[in-house]
């Protein structure tokens, strides 16, 4: 029996940004064009939940947006912040939360930024694989501040329509012999591969439902669609047999630390920066990569102000010490005036080795002449 779960981030770019940004906090956001007010051109790349609330919705143009916001606004709600985006801010803390994730799971596959699939089939048992998506929903919250909805099935198929049955923070587990009374009530539009086209022309021949879908026979379908009628036949049946991919790779590594308290004091900062340091050798280590040549710092001031600086080393750095030495010299600037002039104090560092040195496959080693006992060049340590 194959468990599968789908995860997915709730309003991701959006949810970022509020997490970035105390001042966004329950208030409508929206990722996207910049509206120009009102002349702006481009579209909602996301919106958060509390802006759908006035109608707005990904892809929809920037200026229906800015419309539907002022009109809320005119009704007394509140204001709608718009923002361009901070693409490497969405990578960066995607990649973290795939590297939460994909350590729990038999197989990994992240789907896209903010979506991956889990085969946690040798969990034995729907419960226990639902013990564990709590387990990391939970676990996403504390290190991230954000939420995401979980779908648990039989298949990819399944897993990815039931984690978007409930959103935000949501929870969905179809059991196999569920499926298809879990299918059939939904609209024909929550099959991946139904877009606006398909989901037309099936309107027009009064298919609304799956279950209306699931009536077609294989033959209609082919007529009408192809190929694609064949995929339709067995989506609508829940089949589904692709198999979680399983070629997920760290990209970087890194950990941060909130303070208990907000401080200044350099010594305990890179103190904590040691540690880090110490504990994301160690994480390089488990997974057998041996170096790395980008360190890279987070610095997020009591006001949320968040930093980033990187430097990359010209040869591979092996070592917590090389790690910690490269982290130092980045965040000193922070601890004085050269970029902390007003000397707030620091609520979170970070720690993060990136450009990942990784051993070659050991197909690519000289091989070893196992007959006659006689060796070649030893593989580098
Ligand atoms: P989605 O998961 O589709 O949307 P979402 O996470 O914002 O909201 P939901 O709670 O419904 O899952 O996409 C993830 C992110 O990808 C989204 O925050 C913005 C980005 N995105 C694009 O850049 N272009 C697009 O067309 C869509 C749909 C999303
Ligand atoms: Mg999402």
């Amino acid at each position: 029996m194959r468990i599968i779960a789908h995860v997915d981030m709730d309003a991701f770019y959006a949810a970022v940004e509020e997490r970035y940004n105390p001042r966004l906090r329950d208030r409508p956001v929206v990722v996207g064009a910049d509206p120009k007010d009102g002349q702006g051109r481009g579209v909602v790349t996301t919106a958060n939940y509390a802006a759908r609330k006035y109608g707005i919705k990904s892809a929809m143009p920037i200026t229906r947006a800015w419309r539907l916001a002022n009109a809320a606004q005119r009704r007394g709600e509140p204001e709608t912040i718009f923002l361009p985006g901070n693409h490497r801010l969405y990578r960066e803390v995607s990649e973290r939360i795939m590297a939460v994730l994909a350590p729990s799971a038999d197989a990994f596959e992240e789907a896209s930024i903010d979506e991956a699939y889990l085969d946690l089939s040798s969990l034995g048992s729907f419960e226990a694989a639902a013990e564990r998506a709590l387990t990391l929903k939970r676990e996403i919250v504390a290190r991230e501040g954000l939420t995401c909805s979980v779908g648990i099935g039989p298949n990819k198929l399944v897993a990815k329509i039931s984690s978007d049955f409930k959103k935000p923070d949501g929870l969905t587990v179809v059991q196999p012999e569920q499926v298809q009374a879990f299918l059939d009530l939904l609209r024909i539009r929550v099959i991946p591969g139904i877009g606006p086209k398909t989901e037309l022309l099936l309107h027009d021949r009064g298919i609304h439902t799956v279950r209306q879908l699931r009536d077609l026979d294989l033959f209609q379908l082919v007529d009408w669609f192809g190929r694609w009628g064949e995929d339709l036949y067995a989506k609508a049946r829940g089949l589904s047999e692709s198999p979680v991919s399983n070629e997920w790779e760290p990209k970087s590594i890194g950990e941060q630390e909130t303070f208990e308290h907000d401080t200044l004091d350099a010594a305990f900062v890179l103190e904590r920066a040691q540690e880090l340091a110490r504990s994301v050798s160690q994480r390089l280590g488990r997974q057998g990569i041996p170096a790395f040549r980008t360190v890279t710092v987070t610095v997020r001031f009591a006001d949320f102000a968040t930093f980033t600086r990187s430097h990359t080393a010209r040869e591979p750095l092996v070592t917590a010490e090389a790690l910690y030495t490269g982290a130092v010299r980045l965040l000193l600037p922070f601890l004085d005036h050269r970029e902390n002039p007003t000397q707030k104090k620091i609520r979170l560092i970070g720690v993060r080795a990136e450009k990942l040195v990784r051993a070659p496959a050991p197909s690519s080693y000289p091989r070893r002449d196992l007959e006659t006992g006689t060796s070649g060049e030893e593989p580098n340590p």
